[in-house]
């Protein structure tokens, strides 16, 4: 006789789900490990809903529909997994949706916007401003302003040109919000970008600006943009998880997410319509949110991504496997010296922070693929390994272990590594080139200020080295 598998009910609500409060754009895994299961752990009343709208994909929103918008939580740590239904996410629609953000954005109760939509959907420049040579912006912004400024009636029936961005998504339900008389609110992007709250009130003013002054003088008036550093390493669900989630809590469930027991969240900036209590499951609100976003972004963010480079050259396929490697911790161990100084050491308690680190890369039993950091390449090395290859720069040093990752992803991409960026083509015709062109145009890809002559000089180096120590040498350019 074979054993059969024992048949488990589908998750379902035993409750009434929480009103909507919150709206997030881009329902991913990390979005589920982290601002939902905050809002979760805080909201045992159940006063704060969330209304999600997926990305790219809408396959969540159809595995999440049948079970009332649960998912289980696994917490995976070294010695084992431990597993939560989380319970904060109400409802989950296509990204494409706009009719229904349109109208929960309209909506009195809705007091947050949260976001988590990867560092290039925003599709804005370094300084904020919306890329107006992107035919989907171009396109948006011309959609938008048929929409908002002929009838002014945002909310009217009928055959709509569909937008394309999720900033032209959010001005439409913005401009609905004002025109419903309904008070303001707080977008709050939990993207890996220093300032995010700044970085994206510049693009949400500059799309409103560019087909409404009325409409921009309103958001500047009524909405609050929130700055977040977020963490919690949450790797792609595989699918022997839904099996472990289900042995775990006896229910099926089809979108199951795994997590690190690790998470922070720190945040600056105000919120008119009120909050969760977020603070009560760790959360911390703070006045000046750039040390606790440059520690993360570089000690975190830029290992990741130098691992994520440098450990595929080595032939390694996840962060554990990486950092089980000497010559890849050498390489990152070198890169957070350089780093952590321009970091005040006491105040973020550098030591205890990469200690920690160590720990949370080495931990195994999170298989974080090195290929899904490799990602968006260009957009985050602009903001993980550029600024401190700066900062070395103008102290006076030679930023050679910044150099020595930016160099690691060229040499991946001269390998022949495909590697999903939004500037893919910009990409493509630089490695089209040869000579020093090729390094200074892939250079300007990620940072137009890392794209002078002497830094392509040593980079193109650095990439020579590397190739021809088949990759052995991890801060080449330490002894170049
Ligand atoms: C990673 C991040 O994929 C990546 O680029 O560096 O997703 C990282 O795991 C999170 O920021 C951790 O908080």
């Amino acid at each position: 006789m074979t054993a059969e598998a024992p048949v488990r009910r589908r998750l379902a609500r035993s409750a009434a789900p929480a009103p909507i409060r919150i709206v997030h754009l881009g329902v991913g895994a990390f979005h589920r490990a982290h601002q939902a299961w905050y809002t979760a752990a805080v909201d045992a009343d159940h006063q704060w809903g969330i209304a999600g709208f997926t990305g790219r994909s809408a396959t969540v929103a159809e595995q999440l529909a049948p079970q009332g918008g649960l998912f289980t939580l696994i917490e995976r740590s070294a010695s084992g997994d431990t597993a939560t239904v989380v319970d904060s996410i109400v409802e989950v629609n296509d990204g494409a949706e706009t009719d229904r953000l349109v109208e929960l954005l309209a909506a009195e109760p809705t007091a947050i916007v949260t976001l988590t939509i990867t560092e290039s959907g925003y599709r804005l420049g370094a300084d904020g401003t919306p890329d107006l040579g992107d035919e989907q912006v171009a396109h948006d912004l011309e959609v938008l302003g048929s929409r908002i400024a002929s009838s002014g009636d945002v909310l009217a029936a009928g055959v709509h040109e569909p937008l394309r961005t999720v900033l032209g998504r959010l001005v439409l339900g913005l401009a609905a919000r004002r025109r419903a008389g309904a008070a303001g609110l707080a977008i709050v992007p939990c993207d890996n970008v220093p300032d995010n709250g700044a970085w994206v009130a510049t693009g949400v003013r500059a799309f409103a600006a560019a087909v409404s002054r009325d409409l921009d003088e309103w958001i500047d008036a009524n909405v609050a943009f929130v700055s977040t550093s977020v963490d919690r390493i949450t790797p792609r669900t595989r699918d022997e998880d839904l099996e472990t989630a289900a042995a775990l809590t006896g229910y099926q469930d089809a979108s199951p997410v795994v997590t690190e027991p690790f998470h922070d969240w720190i945040l600056s900036g105000a919120f008119p319509g009120g909050r969760p209590a977020w603070e009560n499951a760790g959360a911390r609100f703070v006045a000046d949110i750039e040390p606790f976003e440059r520690r993360k972004l570089w000690l975190l963010n830029g290992a990741h991504s130098l691992l994520a480079y440098h450990g595929q050259l080595r032939g390694h396929s996840t962060v554990a496997e990486a950092v089980g490697d000497p010559e890849c911790t050498g390489a990152m161990t070198a890169f957070w010296d350089e780093a952590v100084a321009h970091l005040d050491a006491d105040e973020l308690r550098l030591d205890d922070y990469r200690a920690a680190l160590l720990d949370r890369f080495g931990n195994a039993r999170i298989e974080h693929r090195l290929e899904q950091i490799a990602m968006e390449g260009t957009a985050k090395l602009r903001v993980r390994l550029a600024p401190v290859y700066l900062a070395e720069r103008a102290a006076g040093r030679s930023g050679a272990a910044a150099l020595t990752g930016i160099a690691a992803w060229i040499a991946l991409l001269e390998s022949g590594a495909e590697i999903p960026d939004a500037q893919a083509s910009t990409v493509r015709a630089a490695l089209a080139e040869s000579g020093p062109l090729r390094v200074e145009r892939l250079l300007q890809a990620i940072d137009d200020r890392i794209a002078d002559t002497d830094t392509a000089v040593r980079t193109q180096a650095a990439v020579d080295l590397l190739k021809a120590s088949g990759n052995r040498l991890p801060n080449v350019l330490a002894s170049a």
